[in-house]
């Protein structure tokens, strides 16, 4: 058994984070052998729900967890941490603009950015759930100038294991047989789920699935997946992204297998053209704690239509966010 590592998790009342911190505590992220410290944060009106959480979390008997520390202050929860779940943040409530809600949450990324640099260790890993959360987890490395920009990353895995089921139901195949498919952008309706490059049963998709289907409806139906699990359930994804939340940290702590790669959301150095210091969703492989964007990929002029779309919103976004930082 090693020392026991730190962890955060943000929005820890919250309902993804309700299935997401059994996923940690039972060993699945960083290793059934690594013991962990959690430390859980909220907001102040929330610390009853959380210290419920916490009872939970005793009562689950991890043989993994020697300590949980619920807080409201940043300050506390991300003291020596090497590694953050950051999901809590504003929800979209009715009426809200866009603008609005980003600028809530530019707000809350920022003092959580402050609390990185001033409180985390300097390898900290940092993910960012909550939405919008391209923006906001490049709010956050701006706010975190003592820690490398690639330590800090958005989720996309939801959106790429939403695109593999997908594939896998279709082709009527075992899910671990669909490999490589790809989510290009931003975390919401505008991102390009991308089968070009994917493989079934080590055949490549475009062989086995009709372009029509690729170029449509595949496309819109990863889009639009957590909109009709909204409709359905009444209340957002939260089981299929503490999941996805789970593979992200899990794959980055251990690695990627040779010619897998994985889809997260990561500050642009300029890679397929896409401008540099937004963060935007490529492919990834991952040694030693190191993602790399997978490079030389073929991306035809629809793909590249696709991903115009999604940077535009993104650089909107971004401006958008350094009004709100700058007091514009
Ligand atoms: P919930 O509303 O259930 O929980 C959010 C929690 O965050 C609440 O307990 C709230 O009090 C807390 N919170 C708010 N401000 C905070 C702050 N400043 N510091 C700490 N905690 C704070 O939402 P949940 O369903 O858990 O979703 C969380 C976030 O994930 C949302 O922003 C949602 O949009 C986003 N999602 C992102 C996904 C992705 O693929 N990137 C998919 C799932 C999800 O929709």
């Amino acid at each position: 058994m090693s020392e026991p590592i730190r962890v955060v998790v943000t929005g820890a009342a919250g309902q993804i984070a309700y299935s997401l911190l059994y996923i940690i505590a039972n060993g699945e992220v960083f290793g059934k052998d690594q013991k962990l410290v959690l430390t859980l944060l909220d907001i102040p009106p929330m610390m009853g729900v959380l210290e419920g959480v916490v009872m939970e979390l005793h009562d689950c008997a991890f043989p993994l967890l020697t300590e949980v520390i619920p807080t409201a202050d940043p300050a506390v929860a991300f003291k020596d941490v090497s590694a953050a779940f950051l999901v809590g943040a504003m929800p979209r409530r009715e009426g809200m603009e866009r603008k609005d809600l980003l600028s809530a949450n530019v707000k809350i990324f920022k003092v959580q950015g402050e609390a990185l640099n001033n409180h985390a260790k300097k390898d900290v890993k940092v993910l960012v759930v909550g939405n919008p959360a391209n923006t906001n987890a490049l709010i956050c490395s701006h706010f975190a100038p003592s820690i490398p920009k690639e330590n800090f990353t958005a989720m996309t895995r939801l959106d790429q294991n939403r695109a593999r089921a997908q594939i896998a139901q279709r082709l009527g195949t075992d899910i671990s047989n669909v490999k490589n498919l790809i989510i290009w952008g931003n975390h919401s309706a505008t991102q390009y789920p991308d089968a070009a490059n994917g493989t079934a049963n080590g055949k490549p998709v475009t062989d086995l699935v009709e372009a029509s289907y690729l170029q449509s409806d595949f496309v819109t139906t990863v889009q639009k997946r957590g909109a009709a699990v909204i409709a359905a359930r009444k209340m957002s994804s939260a089981m299929s992204a503490a999941k996805a939340a789970a593979d992200h940290i899990r794959d980055w702590w251990h690695g990627t297998e040779s010619g897998r790669f994985v889809s997260m959301g990561v500050v642009s150095d300029g890679s397929y053209g896409i401008p540099k210091d937004i963060v935007f969703s490529f492919p990834v492989e991952i040694k030693n704690k190191q993602w790399k964007i997978v490079q030389g990929l073929k991306l035809d002029s629809f793909a590249r239509s696709k991903l115009d779309i999604t940077t535009k919103e993104l650089l909107e976004e971004k401006e958008e966010a350094m009004a709100v930082c700058n007091g514009n």
